[in-house]
């Protein structure tokens, strides 16, 4: 064989096996019912030009767990696809005029999956799902009309984050260092626009209460979708106006009812303008021109400033019976509670910011225990502790967590309100005044209204005779064939919804397609999802912790609720893996400071950049690219190349007979199924580092016996053993290389369909000889020590033992004398 005397030459066999896996097939699966499934996925990539290494690092996790559960004889579904709509897509064309979105997108896209060709990943590429394509995104327009036909997708006007330079409204989350638009830093303004929304808010509880059926999933991630989801336990209590309307605020407290003496009103709400008395008209509309603009995650920044304005109008405290005004505040988000709240001043700090600043009275219900007296007058910021009602009526001296309760029983018996479970999670707002998306499958008829487009009729095709300039408006507007259509119910003139989806629509059900990809009659076939479905393995970056993996939890249960899908959680376990970073800092393209993973795979081949990947940290935790690392990844497997070169010679040799050479045979099969033992159960736990640390001592160790044993004295059989064992271990980190070595030894099928191999129990005990102590030349013990233990090892284990204490104590250890392997005698004065 000539590849003995042949260096690592990465170079060649890449390539090589990378076109005889695609030529085989082998990482194509169908159904099969006589295997246990195992659905394995990354996160899709937003194809925006070449990988990045977090990609690559993403990638190479999914890699070794869809190799270890194939060898482990599951039947592996391992698929990648690309999220290819997008606003980057568009901004390229308005900024290079002329290149297509679609151009662009699929040129990167082919750029991107050469790559991952060349790492050698293994994708069953024939289930390649492409989410700008029609032959997706008619689907996706198509469960818009399921979502539509159950109510969970409607139309409302809303106030909205609009960027003013990307031209489009931003969801809440996309707004970020305090209302800034996430892609290109413009301050963000509200604006009102009628705009789509999926009513996930009717799925709070469930969303909130199924976490539960997680365990697969990290804490932190949960505990944020917890926190997104905002559950708020409380009440509605009605306030009556002057002129006899009655509004409900919520509160969480309504143990703090006695001490309302004021109430506060969104700016947008729709029952302002018959708030506003005329003398106060002009007044109020300046403050609501100004307050306006404000996100809501402006208004709820505890550092804003309370501003206010007062209407004129009057209400009463339903449990006092006081007079009390009614402001507008910028404090109050429309879209939370009922838009209205209850201010108490004393308990609650933003009320108490406000009362101070405008003269409203601050009025003290809740004593705790561990302050002195509150006075409203001298207090100089709320209490919002539990403690003792007072100034309470009929509550007075009841703990104030008992005063919850009781006084929504009594707001209930008297008919002035309920108990009430508020969410902070909005409905999902998914309209983009973009192009590159899947256009809203509606159309407006004079005459008919609102008509959903049949569904024979879709999918609803982006127009190309489109312009995209600058800062303009929708370039769906822009197209002379586009907008106008006829009515689907009365044959009339109708206009098309301009409005595309956002782009997390698409990513919300990508893994169902995969199960189906080239359904050309629905979405996906049932039995097909419902074989592989849930993904039992999910990996991305924990930026995704919250909309992705919350709206995706959402699809799922709405598609199980409408019959399509029988599992109701997408995802059984996640794995957030960690940022890769250069020198502390997270690479970015503007920083300059990124790792080009071309260079590295033409410098060192794809195998060691995965191992390198792999081998640096856990694969949660972020961690550094470091050249010498990946310099070190590369002396492995060149280590690795070399032994099984030079060990070829030895493979058809028979068994090792003399004394010596015996036993280091045995030692070298020890660390072998230690290794074999401590690989399974580390890749088993995802702990990918320790794993390469395991066979990275196996080979030092198979070394160590090739220097120690003269060659026409080693064992043949344990050198295939070890051979085959270590290639086996290898191959879902380095697929390449094992694959070569495999070939090596002489096999002719795929080392990636070999069984993955079990350890030895018997082989993993050490040898132990007898060692007899003495103590001052008298034999006062044996003691049973691996064979091969060094001195310092010996001389601590006899003066450890038990009845060699019992003769030291209390006196002077002077000298040990030790006789590797067989005696130690230890002196004592
Ligand atoms: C009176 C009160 C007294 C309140 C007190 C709190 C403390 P969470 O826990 O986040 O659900 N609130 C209700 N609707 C609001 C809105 N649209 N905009 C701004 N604030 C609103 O918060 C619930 C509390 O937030 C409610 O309870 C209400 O203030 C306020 F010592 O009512 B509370
Ligand atoms: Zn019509």
């Amino acid at each position: 064989m000539s590849w003995m005397e042949a260096k690592y030459d990465f170079r060649a066999i890449e390539p090589k096996w990378q076109k005889r896996w695609e030529e085989a097939g082998m990482y194509r699966v169908t159904e099969d019912s006589d295997k246990p499934k195992y659905y394995c996925l990354e996160m899709l990539p937003y194809p925006s030009g070449p990988l990045h290494i977090g990609h690559l690092r993403n990638y190479s996790i999914g890699d070794v767990v869809a190799r270890f559960f194939t060898m482990n004889g599951y039947n592996v579904l391992h698929p990648m696809g690309f999220d290819a709509f997008g606003l980057p897509a568009e901004n390229a064309a308005i900024k290079h005029g002329g290149v297509f979105p679609r151009t662009w997108t699929l040129n990167n896209i082919d750029y991107m999956r050469k790559q991952m060709k060349s790492l050698g990943f293994s994708y069953d590429w024939s289930r390649e799902v492409i989410s700008c394509l029609p032959d997706y995104y008619k689907w996706t327009q198509w469960l818009f009309l399921q979502f539509y036909k159950a109510g969970l997708a409607y139309k409302k006007k809303a106030p909205v984050n609009w960027c003013p330079s990307c031209q489009t409204v931003l969801a809440n989350e996309q707004v970020i260092n305090g209302g800034h638009c996430e892609r290109c830093d413009a301050l963000v303004i509200r604006k009102d626009l009628e705009q789509w929304f999926f009513k996930i808010t009717a799925y709070a509880d469930r969303l909130l209460a199924d976490l539960e059926k997680l365990p697969g999933w990290p804490e932190k991630v949960k505990t944020m979708q917890d926190n997104w989801i905002g559950r708020s336990e409380g009440a509605a209590v009605r306030f009556r106006l002057e002129d006899g309307r009655e509004f409900e605020v919520f509160t969480t407290r309504a143990d703090t009812i006695f001490g309302v003496t004021f109430m506060v009103v969104a700016p947008e709400h729709d029952i302002v303008p018959s708030l506003i008395k005329a003398e106060h008209r002009e007044e109020v509309e300046r403050f609501i021109e100004e307050t306006r603009r404000l996100t809501d995650i402006q208004r709820e920044a505890t550092n804003l400033e309370k501003k206010g304005v007062f209407t004129g109008t009057y209400a009463t405290n339903p449990l006092t019976g006081e007079k009390i005004p009614v402001w507008l505040a910028n404090y109050v988000l429309l879209g939370y509670g009922t838009g209205l709240v209850m201010g108490v001043p004393a308990h609650d700090q933003r009320d108490f910011e406000f009362a101070r600043k405008y003269g409203l009275p601050v009025r003290v219900v809740i004593q705790p225990p561990d302050l002195p007296p509150l006075d409203g007058e001298t207090m100089a910021e709320a209490v919002a502790a539990e403690g003792t009602m007072v100034n309470s009526g009929r509550f007075t001296g009841m703990p104030s967590r008992e005063g919850i309760k009781a006084v929504i029983k009594y707001v209930e018996e008297q008919g002035l309100g309920h108990a009430k479970i508020n969410y902070r999670l909005r409905d999902w707002l998914i309209s983009r005044q973009r192009y590159w998306g899947a256009p809203i499958p509606i159309v407006y008829c004079d005459r008919c209204g609102e008509v959903p487009v049949p569904e024979d009729q879709l999918p609803v095709l982006l127009p190309e005779d489109v312009e995209f300039l600058p800062h303009g408006e929708s370039p769906l507007k822009t197209s002379s064939t586009f907008g106008r259509t006829t009515c689907p119910k009365c044959g009339g003139g109708a206009t098309r919804d301009f409005d595309t989806m956002d782009t997390f629509v698409d990513s919300s059900w990508y893994f169902l397609r995969y199960c189906d990809p080239k359904n050309e009659q629905a979405p996906f076939d049932r039995a097909k999802v419902d074989y592989w479905m849930p993904v039992d393995q999910y990996i991305g970056g924990v930026e995704h912790a919250i909309l992705h993996l919350l709206y995706a939890r959402f699809f799922q249960m709405v598609l199980s609720d409408l019959g399509l899908v029988s599992a109701s959680e997408p995802f059984t376990n996640l794995l957030t893996q960690g940022m890769v970073r250069l020198e502390g800092a997270k690479m970015s393209k503007s920083k300059g400071n990124v790792v080009d993973p071309d260079i590295i795979v033409k410098k060192y081949g794809a195998d060691t950049a995965r191992l390198f990947l792999l081998f640096a940290a856990p694969p949660e935790r972020d961690m550094d690219w470091s050249d010498a690392g990946v310099e070190g990844a590369f002396r492995f497997l060149t280590r690795v190349w070399r032994l099984m070169a030079e060990v070829q010679p030895q493979l058809g040799q028979g068994p090792s007979v003399q004394g010596e050479s015996v036993e280091a045979a045995r030692e070298l099969r020890r660390v072998l199924h230690t290794t074999l033992k401590r690989v399974t159960g580390d890749i088993r736990r995802f702990s990918f580092n320790t794993a390469v640390a395991a066979l990275m001592e196996l080979v030092n160790a198979a070394y160590q016996y090739k220097d120690r044993v003269p060659a026409g004295e080693q064992d043949g059989a344990l050198w295939r053993e070890v051979g085959e064992n270590l290639v086996r271990m290898l191959s879902p980190f380095v697929p390449h290389l094992a694959e070569e070595l495999w070939e090596a030894l002489g096999h002719t099928t795929s080392v990636h369909l070999e069984a993955w191999p079990a350890y030895d129990p018997e082989a993993l005990k050490a040898d132990e000889v007898e060692v007899v102590v003495q103590v001052n030349g008298k034999v006062r013990d044996r003691i049973m020590v691996p064979a091969g233990a060094d001195q310092e090892a010996l001389r601590a284990a006899a003066l450890a033992a038990p009845r060699i204490r019992e003769h030291t104590a209390g006196r002077m250890v002077a000298n040990v004398v030790v006789v590797p392997g067989k005696l130690v005698n230890v002196v004592v004065r």
